[in-house]
């Protein structure tokens, strides 16, 4: 694969950008993309209704109109129908999660550098370009959810954001690994692990700084990447641009957009956003009894097997007696899912579902099954993927006190007429 400095340097290219995000800082840098984010009067194809009310579809630059969780710093989930429309989803409709208001609104591809330092032998400091020349790059499918995706279904409810479904995504990523820029700058022995910064800052400087750690095994074992390209073009602003981490099968949560700090460090990082935050209870099923808190917690990390019908919505009348093709996706966190099954009649039997193409272990992969109703009023369609190590999804939520990494089979409430 070429490169294409060009492009990222051109300044038309640079003016878009530019432009677009300026449409977004109106007023003070905080009040910008609040008003960019003006509602649309569409109507919000998500059915659920959480406690809050209905969730408005907002407008922010370069994407379709999207979910708004919140406002600042902006989360917008994709809205459910997109996953209908194939196994990639589409950058204009990519969720987009940030922690910290203070996020850049503009940034000039031909200054920017990411800082590799710490434990190493030689500190680098990278432009765009030079990373971009260090290796042959690499591609990868890979889904990125967040931990907390679905947290608003968790009962009983959990702080934090209220998701629904629509925090993750899938993509084709294009980049170096991460081990080729470690080896660049040449790990020292006694390296324990490696942070990762971006450019977005706390308002507040008792915030603490979004800061996220790999162990260096992890770090250089050839899977994590920093790309620069999702799905054949430059990241979307909101998704990273122009550098983000990728950690294939693991949770949104460490791949750190707009990366501009790496730090190798001889200890196990303790920034709030390991130590204190995304932890989940230390168990195999790194859940706890309901209302209860953990005795012992660690690091979320990959992602659970996890299956969505895509072609029907909650409410959905569908037809006695004729067939109906039913879509949906499937995925896990890297070992591959090997199977996914359908229930019609409330979990009793299962039929195994046709998988569509193999983009690759960390990808969506699709479903398809015909089906026919042959009974009239409620069903309850369920759908349950399994991957090639057995894991599969339980049919009771498990619960834990952070709302993450929800992966209960999901029951879809229909009628048959
Ligand atoms: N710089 C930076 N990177 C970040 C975050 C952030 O707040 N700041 N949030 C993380 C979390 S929790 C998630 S789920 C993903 C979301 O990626 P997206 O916004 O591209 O969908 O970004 C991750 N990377
Ligand atoms: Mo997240």
């Amino acid at each position: 694969m070429k490169f294409n400095f060009v492009e990222n340097s051109n300044p038309s290219r640079r003016r878009v950008l530019r432009d677009a995000l300026t449409l977004a800082v109106a007023a003070s840098p905080l009040a910008s993309l609040a008003k960019a984010a003006t509602e649309t009067t569409d109507t919000n194809p998500d059915e659920v209704t959480f406690a809050a009310g209905p969730r408005p579809l907002v407008q922010y630059p370069q994407k379709r109109p999207l979910t708004l969780v919140t406002t600042r710093p902006p989360h917008l989930e994709t809205p459910f129908p997109v996953f209908n429309e194939g196994p990639i989803t589409p950058n204009d409709a990519f969720f987009v999660r940030y922690h910290l208001a203070n996020f850049p609104l503009s940034i000039d591809p031909d200054s920017y550098r990411l800082a590799i330092k710490g434990s190493v032998d030689t500190p680098l400091s990278l432009s765009l370009a030079e990373l971009k020349a260090l290796a042959e790059p690499v591609e990868v499918v890979a889904v990125n959810q967040c931990s907390g995706n679905s947290r608003g279904y968790f009962s009983p409810r959990v702080f934090g954001a209220q998701l629904g479904n629509g925090s993750m995504g899938n993509a084709r990523w294009v980049g170096v690994p991460l081990k080729t820029v470690l080896e660049k700058a040449g790990v020292k022995a006694g390296a324990a692990q490696v942070t990762f910064r971006g450019l977005d800052k706390p308002v507040l400087p008792s915030t603490p700084e979004f800061i996220k750690a790999l162990d260096i095994s992890h770090a250089m074992d050839g899977e994590p990447m920093i790309a620069w390209s999702m799905n054949g073009t430059d990241l979307p602003f909101l998704n990273g641009y122009p550098i983000r981490l990728v950690v294939p099968g693991y949770f949104g949560t460490y791949w750190v957009k707009h990366l501009s700090e790496i730090e190798v460090v001889d200890t196990t990082f303790d920034g709030f956003f390991m130590a204190k935050g995304y932890r989940v209870p230390d168990n195999d099923c790194f859940c706890v009894a309901p209302g209860t808190a953990a005795a012992k917690t660690l690091p979320i990390s990959r992602l659970p097997v996890r299956s969505f019908v895509t072609s029907v919505q909650h409410g959905d009348v569908l037809p006695l007696g004729k067939n109906v093709e039913l879509k949906g996706i499937a995925f896990d966190g890297g070992v591959g899912v090997n199977k996914v099954e359908v229930s019609i009649d409330g979990g009793q039997r299962w039929r195994e579902a046709r998988l569509g193409q193999d983009l690759g272990r960390f990808s969506f992969r699709e479903w398809t099954l015909a089906i026919t109703f042959s009974s009239k009023g409620a069903n309850q369609l369920m759908v349950r993927a399994s991957n090639s190590a057995g894991e599969t999804q339980p049919l009771q939520a498990d619960w834990n006190p952070g709302g993450y990494r929800r992966h209960v089979v999901e029951t879809y409430h229909l009628t048959v007429a």
